[in-house]
């Protein structure tokens, strides 16, 4: 046994080694993690500072900075401002969320197993704060809870965290204050192990997921509200995310994090994925199963990875119904007015909620509808309406305003189709169908499994973009 088994890895290691010698071209379509080697040797040296191990990739969390670090005596010392940030989720859907320099999510951290870290925290809210470091096995004071390992951080206060990491995996940090996670505080915190696992990747990707309750007409979240009217990844509602893209034949790993008030089925189109990690880490290669759909519950991390063997592009999505749409309300505006099927407040302005004279009333209550603000227990029947007029909207033919069958089909109104490709326009965007933003809404975004001539022709426009931005 001991023997064959040696023979078994050897064979495994030999393999791995002539794939990487060989470079990209279709260099793992046919392996699977069932077939992988035990995860490639740690060596116990260390890692140079802004290194990474061997084949071992950054983690690109799309739309979302990394956050930098400076090296002092052999630490990576990160600077950390918790603060208000006016971010945007669709181009002119402004919101006031709270993050982390200037991000909603926070940065992505990006460290390696061993790495002696140090986070000093400075807490610009006007409210105490503490730091948690989810996963992550550290010293019980460095734990950020408050009360129980440190006093929370006063206003204008600063923390130092430091601890070293012996772990590697998909871990995140968040406050540990509970209302101040739904007003966006969190971040992925990616610990690369000191050689890559095996099968070895060629794209990796950080997602992180976060709902919203926002009235329409209104900047700031609703952190009590038990439902959302958007759904974010990485910051950005549908069809705002940036895809991720990848060519043809290549091996690529997804992780995605998820502290919200919901869990959320992720689900991949055109391809079967395996879940090889979770917030603990790694996964056993043997207790690997394939799937296509992975539920990512509330404050846990899924890595997914799998061959993009099947060209085109790919919807990447929560499945949840309502997770499939955006500034998903029930009586907005002069539109809503004119074709609710209930008793209704008549006008826009009252449709808000200010009859008596403040937007929460209790008189207005049923218009907020579907409990997405305060005070909406005496709920009615509304109907899903779209909610502007929009010129590239293709779904009633030309020259009508009403479909002609409309009254005549039970559960009328239901869905809306906008198209925004060109507000969403941008290098990574190249080539896809037109119309296909219509179809991409809340936690959605598109995986591209490309041809390697438009993966490079996506560059090239990425590069001239960046030469027309620095010039500027
Ligand atoms: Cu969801």
């Amino acid at each position: 046994m001991q023997s064959g088994r040696r023979s078994f890895l050897r064979g495994l290691a030999s393999v791995a080694g002539v794939a990487t010698a060989q470079g990209a071209q279709a260099r793992h379509v046919d392996e699977t993690p069932q077939k992988e080697a035990a995860r490639a040797a740690s060596p116990a040296r260390p890692i140079p500072p802004g290194q990474l191990g061997p084949d071992v990739i950054p983690v690109v969390t799309p739309d979302v900075p990394d956050m930098p670090w400076r090296l002092e005596d052999g630490v990576k010392v990160f600077d950390v401002r918790v603060e208000h940030v006016r971010t945007e989720f669709l181009p002119g859907r402004i919101v006031d969320a709270w993050g982390i320099n200037g991000s909603v999510p926070g940065p992505t951290v990006q460290v390696n197993e061993g790495d002696h870290v140090r986070f000093v925290v400075e807490n610009r809210l006007p409210e105490p704060f503490s730091m948690h470091w989810h996963g992550l096995e550290v010293p019980n004071n460095m734990d950020g809870m408050p009360g129980i390992s440190q006093d929370p951080i006063p206003v204008g206060g600063t923390f130092v965290y430091e601890f070293t990491v012996h772990q590697n995996g998909t871990f995140f940090y968040h406050s540990h204050m509970a209302m101040q996670e739904m007003m966006g505080l969190i971040g992925l915190f990616i610990i690369h192990p000191r050689g890559a696992y095996a099968p070895r990747v060629d794209r990796d990707f950080g997602i992180v997921m976060q709902e919203w309750a926002i009235l329409p007409n209104n900047t700031i979240p609703n952190s009590l509200a038990m439902e959302f009217n958007w759904l974010t990844f990485n910051g950005k509602a549908g069809p705002a995310m940036t895809p991720m893209l990848c060519k043809l034949g290549e091996r690529v790993r997804i992780r995605l994090v998820n502290l919200g008030m919901d869990h959320h089925p992720i689900h991949l189109h055109g391809h079967q994925f395996y879940v090889t990690g979770t917030e603990g880490g790694r996964i056993r290669t043997t207790a690997v199963e394939p799937a296509n759909t992975v539920l990512v519950g509330v404050a846990q991390a899924r890595d997914v990875e799998f061959v993009a063997n099947n060209p085109g592009d790919w919807h990447f999505h929560c499945h949840l119904p309502h997770h499939m749409m955006n500034q998903m309300a029930s009586m907005v505006g002069p539109l809503m007015m004119s074709h609710a099927n209930a008793p209704r407040p008549g006008s826009m302005t009252a449709g808000m909620g200010i009859i008596e004279g403040r937007a929460l009333g209790d008189a207005a209550s049923p218009a907020l509808g579907r409990t997405i603000n305060l005070g909406a227990e005496p709920e009615r029947a509304v109907s899903n309406m779209p909610l502007t007029r929009n010129p590239q909207v293709t779904f009633m033919q030309p020259g009508r305003t009403t479909p002609p069958n409309e009254g005549m089909v039970p559960g009328y109104p239901q869905d809306m189709f906008m198209v925004m490709d060109d507000m969403v326009a941008k290098p990574e965007t190249y080539g896809m169908r037109r119309g296909w933003s219509g179809g991409t809404m809340g936690m959605m975004t598109v995986v591209r499994v490309l041809e390697p001539e438009v993966f490079d022709r996506i560059q090239e426009l990425k590069a001239e973009q960046a030469r027309e931005e620095a010039a500027r």
